[in-house]
């Protein structure tokens, strides 16, 4: 047979949200290619994209349905058998303890509006618990939410009209290289200077221009003395401040209290260092400021978020900033997951802090999909308990088998995106594109849409809604969503850009860009961002986890190997600790020790450690054992970056 080439959209968790050639031979996929029509895509994939085929074909499939056996193993099983057991344990677990003890946890595995969202109508026509999705970016969502509304602004595809970008805690280079890619070819084609804030030397860092490398959380000091050098030089844009902005006298104030011997102090960074990136602002307009979705990952981090988000409007620009764009759409949500057609009332749990919520029981039931919280969540040693509690009953709809599979009584296999048909608008650039199903589903292996209907028939559930024809669902909550075509169109294979709200628009009680947020003060926190206390040194080190470019989370070990069990520790604090390049370490705290082996490397300062994130220590320990399970004030994130660990040979 002829290859065929067949258009699908990566739907992981990631920036970029690429447009994917396929090639399909004799019903196999045969290679996985970047679609060079694609504006952000433009040709290339990632390591994890051109693995693809590898992941599909892992041995580490789940293909069939399996029921959990008493002595601890799992047998094959039918799916009518899987999916009566599971209704059936459903309907006793709602009669016994009603619907808040049952909890659907998913996360971002496959964003697909097919597999996300839907996946979570069944949930909400119950009326069962929900998390509140809070473990990756809602803190910086709602930190930027007290000073601009909405929390969209810059665009990927816009940065080649940018004459200086700011990749502020934000590790582009690894976690968005399309976005990275487009940043670097606005420097070669237009001598767009590239700007890296953060700690550690990251790959980003590295090439970059200028970096600044800043003490983990300190990252409002720096902020204050930027502001404070424009506002002392007259270099800040009083008309527009004066057009647009409300509270910004109380800003100033506190921005003058920011000397730069006091920034140094909390910083580390010198006057000149700080004025240099005033300058780069001030020389270089317009600028983007790209916020990273780690800038917001530690007990401050909200505040981090809201405070870098201040620079633009002095230098006169309306939303001046990137962060996770998904907040300016114009589509409708709430109806392709249901939240927006259930008249039932769900009781929130916090998502950052679930091992907790389990271990204590007040779950009966778990439907675990598009995550590997066995891993991932924050307490690892809380959440461990809790799953092996025999009165918790656990169903997984996975890919593969993760140790959260492995964790459950009944286990459904899930299709890849490349064995359905989808749609997966990202939460950066606003391009979207069907993705089509490349092959037929591997095994016996089912999509979300099927699993929902066939779940709602078996608890005999009467929710029209539930039986709805998805594509139908998505026409309507997207139907009008598009600049430059009609859903139709968008069927038959274009790529079409969605409608994006004004950028001087301000969805504030003011209808302004508030400095000094209103809201904040009626909620009972600060107006303005302020700079807390750091950790002192007998608190220990700070460890920060980051992705690396081979694998997402936990995904692709199957293809590429353990994620490396690594922490980089700066040359003067090993010396110190005796520690050489290569002994093995261990990590602790009050949560639990992992042990990992060192690299000595001056890429982090003193007092701060690195490792990939979601690694397992050499002897086989989940690295969140050592996070606490706590929630930041604004948005209930995590506070994986702030966490202090002990370092022992
Ligand atoms: N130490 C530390 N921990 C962290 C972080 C950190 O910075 N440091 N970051 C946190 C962040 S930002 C995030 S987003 C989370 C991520 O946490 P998770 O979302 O748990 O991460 P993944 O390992 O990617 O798990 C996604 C799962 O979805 C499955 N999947 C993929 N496609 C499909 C599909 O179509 N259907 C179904 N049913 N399943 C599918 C994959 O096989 C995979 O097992 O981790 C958090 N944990
Ligand atoms: N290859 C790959 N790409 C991914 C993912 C993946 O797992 N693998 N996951 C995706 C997901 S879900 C997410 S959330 C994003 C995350 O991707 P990013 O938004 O880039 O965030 P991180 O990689 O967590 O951290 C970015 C940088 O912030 C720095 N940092 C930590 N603390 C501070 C601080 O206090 N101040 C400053 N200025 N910097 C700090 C870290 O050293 C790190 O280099 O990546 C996405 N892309
Ligand atoms: S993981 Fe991200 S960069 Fe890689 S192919 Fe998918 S969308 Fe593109
Ligand atoms: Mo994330």
């Amino acid at each position: 047979m002829t290859p065929r080439v067949v258009k699908t959209a990566c739907p992981r968790d990631c920036y970029d949200t690429c447009s994917l050639l396929v090639t399909v031979e004799d019903g196999r996929i045969v290679k996985v290619q970047g679609d060079p029509d694609h504006p952000v895509t433009r040709g290339f994939t990632c390591p994890r994209g051109a693995a693809d085929i590898k992941r599909t074909y892992s041995e580490e499939r789940i293909l069939y349905p399996h029921l959990r056996t008493p002595d601890g193993g799992f047998t094959r099983a039918t799916w009518d058998e899987a999916l009566d057991a599971v209704a059936s344990r459903l309907k006793a677990v709602l009669a016994e303890h009603g619907p808040d003890s049952v909890l659907q946890l998913d996360y971002a595995g496959n964003i697909g509006l097919l597999t996300e969202p839907w996946a979570q109508r069944l949930w909400n026509a119950l009326g069962a618990a929900v998390h509140d999705s809070t473990i990756c970016s809602a803190s910086g969502h709602a930190g930027l939410a007290l000073h601009h509304g909405l929390t969209y602004g810059v665009e990927p595809d816009e940065l080649q009209d940018k004459r200086l970008i700011v990749f502020w805690g934000f590790n582009a280079k690894v976690s968005a290289p399309h976005t990275w890619a487009l940043a670097v070819k606005a420097r070669n084609e237009n001598g767009t200077i590239i700007v890296a804030v953060d700690p550690r030397k990251s790959d980003t860092a590295e090439a970059a221009d200028i970096w600044l490398a800043p003490r983990p959380g300190s990252d409002i000091a720096l902020v204050y003395g930027v502001a404070r050098s424009l506002i002392e030089r007259s270099l800040v844009d009083q008309a527009f401040i004066e057009e647009w902005t409300h509270g910004y006298e109380e800003f100033k104030e506190e921005a003058l209290k920011w000397t730069g011997e006091r920034v140094e102090e909390v910083t580390g960074l010198s006057p000149e260092q700080v004025e240099s990136l005033a300058d780069a602002y001030a020389g270089n307009n317009p600028s983007a400021t790209m916020i990273g979705i780690g800038l917001q990952k530690s007990v401050y981090g909200a505040d981090h978020v809201r405070a870098v988000s201040l620079i633009p409007p002095l230098l006169g620009l309306h939303r001046g900033f990137f962060y996770s764009s998904g907040q300016g759409r114009y589509f409708d949500q709430g109806l392709i997951s249901g939240s927006r057609l259930t008249k039932k009332k769900r009781k929130v749990l916090s998502q950052v802090g679930l091992s907790e919520t389990i271990e204590r029981g007040d779950i009966k039931f778990l439907y675990v999909n598009n995550m590997n919280p066995a891993v991932t969540l924050p307490d690892q040693g809380a959440l461990h308990r809790g799953l092996d509690r025999e009165d918790l009953y656990t169903v997984v709809h996975e890919t593969h088998w993760t140790e959260t599979a492995r964790h459950a009584d009944v286990v459904l296999p899930a299709q890849t995106y490349l064995e359905k048909d989808d749609l997966v608008p990202g939460y950066s650039h606003s391009y979207a594109t069907k993705s089509n199903g490349a092959v037929e589903p591997l095994g016996e292996s089912q999509s979300e849409t099927w699993v929902t209907v066939e779940l709602a028939r078996r608890l005999g559930l009467e929710e029209e809604w539930l039986y709805a024809d998805p594509w139908a669902v998505l026409e309507e909550a997207l139907g009008e969503s598009f600049i430059d075509g009609t859903f139709e169109d968008l069927m038959g294979g274009a790529t079409l850009k969605l409608k994006a709200r004004s950028r001087d628009e301000y969805q504030t009680p003011t209808g302004r860009m508030e400095f000094a947020s209103v809201k904040a003060a009626e909620s009972g926190f600060d107006p303005l961002p302020l700079q807390h206390p750091l950790p002192g040194k007998e608190e220990g080190f700070t460890l920060l986890t980051t992705g690396i470019p081979k694998y997402t989370h936990t995904q692709f070990q199957d293809v590429y190997g353990p994620i490396p069990p690594i922490v980089w520790i700066n040359p003067r604090d090993a010396a110190r600790l005796r520690v050489a390049d290569g002994d093995p370490v261990s990590l602790s705290n009050e949560r639990g020790a992992i042990r990992v082996e060192a690299v000595v490397t001056d890429r982090v300062p003193r007092g701060v450690l690195w490792s990939p994130r979601l690694l397992k220590g050499l002897d086989g320990e989940p690295q969140n054992l050592l996070m606490p399970g706590d929630a930041q004030l604004i948005g209930g994130g995590p506070v994986f970056n702030s966490i202090t660990v002990n370092v022992s040979p």
